[in-house]
């Protein structure tokens, strides 16, 4: 009796177990992914403020002026664009950190240029 139970419990769990391992493994498999971006900017800040990767993720950033010429630089990096009103500019990088990196504006834009960031926000792959 005891050992029918015992196997009425393990097969009652065992497609748990299988299914996390399933989603274990296809997470790994997935590797890194492309994360496409537009960000449009104009004086007062970007319309775009956050960016969200995966460490190893390939983020390429369009970056669209929408009144004067606005730039767009990672801290602590040189992956760096500025983008003129009708011409975006076009950037492509590995987000190869983990945590939050703020960008902000190169360019000097006027009285809110000070105002112009955002951030990217890098997570451990397989991580929310
Ligand atoms: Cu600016």
């Amino acid at each position: 009796m005891t050992r029918k139970i015992f196997q009425l419990i393990f097969v009652l769990l065992l497609p748990g177990a299988a299914a996390a391992r399933l989603s274990a493994t296809a997470s790994e498999v997935a590797g890194p992914k492309r994360v496409d971006v537009v960000i449009d900017a104009r004086m007062g800040g970007y319309l775009t403020q956050v960016i969200r990767a995966s460490r190893g993720d390939t983020v390429h950033v369009t970056l669209r002026a929408m009144d004067s010429a606005h730039g767009f630089r990672v801290q602590g990096t040189d992956i760096e664009v500025t983008a003129y009103p009708g011409i975006p500019a076009e950037v492509t990088f590995v987000a190869d950190w983990l945590g939050g990196r703020e960008w902000y504006c190169t360019f000097d834009c006027g009285p809110t240029h000070g105002q112009m960031s955002g951030m990217i926000v890098v997570t451990p792959v397989g991580g929310d």
